[in-house]
């Protein structure tokens, strides 16, 4: 998969996506991560991308024309047309489910918002999808940007190597994940459960399962179906949480 990403701030990305599996997938070749820096395509001497909003209010808002500049720019710099998204609060919520369809795409372009945001005509005539990581309000879409592409890249077939399945994570078939340990088995007298040093599989399997359950409906219910902001659509949301 190739992701570009459109920044103001394309310092930011050095760092969360140089390290652990990203870092692999990306030296593997699974992942090619560009960033463009958005101000390369102002069309001033001060080379300005945001204006006053039309209208009046607080802040700044981000132009059209230099946005859809920056945009064809960087949609040239490869055949695939790539999917646009705009990290913004008013965008869907990311989930499980939105992370494996974006996985799917042989290419992302990422736009990243500062100030009050993006003029809407750019959003209504060059974005295929604005999603949000949740309903908070942050300084920029560089760490919503950098969310998506470390989710997504777990789900790039090949990028967690063999041992390891996205699959058997938390979200894939709707439960939180079980406690796990490891040696000692015994600290300052916190001890593991002791199933889990009986040595008999069937028993810890069913173990995990009843922890999965329990923890799921005293922490997510949501997630159970049993109230709360559940994502009907999605893996987390299944009607069948335990397939
Ligand atoms: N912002 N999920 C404002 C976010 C955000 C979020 C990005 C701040 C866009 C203009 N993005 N800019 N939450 O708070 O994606």
């Amino acid at each position: 998969m190739r992701v570009d990403v459109l920044t103001i701030f394309p310092d930011a990305f050095r760092g969360p996506l140089d390290v652990s599996i990203v870092k692999r997938a990306r030296e593997d070749g699974l992942l090619d991560f560009f960033v463009h820096d958005i101000r390369e395509h102002a069309l001033d001497r001060h080379r300005s991308v945001d204006d006053y909003p039309f209208g009046g209010g607080a802040g700044m808002v981000m132009r059209v024309d230099v946005l859809d500049r920056a945009l064809e720019h960087v949609r040239s710099l490869a055949p695939e047309r790539g999917l646009v998204v705009y990290l913004s609060p008013a965008g869907e919520r990311l989930t499980d489910r939105i992370v494996r369809e974006l996985a799917r795409e042989e290419r992302l372009i990422l736009v990243c918002g500062r100030y009050e945001g993006v003029d809407e005509r750019f959003i209504e005539h060059c974005v295929d999808r604005e999603i949000s990581i949740g309903d908070y309000v942050l300084t920029g879409g560089e760490l919503p940007a950098m969310v998506l592409v470390d989710a997504v890249t777990r789900h790039i077939p090949g990028a967690l190597g063999d041992a390891a399945s996205p699959q058997e994570e938390s979200f894939a078939d709707g439960l939180l994940e079980h406690p796990q340990y490891t040696r000692p088995a015994e600290y300052r007298g916190w001890r593991v459960p002791e199933v889990l040093l009986s040595g008999h599989h069937a028993k810890i399997e069913a173990w995990r399962k009843e922890q999965r359950l329990a923890r799921t409906r005293e922490r997510r219910p949501d997630l159970l179906g049993e109230g709360g902001d559940s994502d009907p659509g999605g893996a987390a949301g299944s009607a069948n949480p335990g397939e």
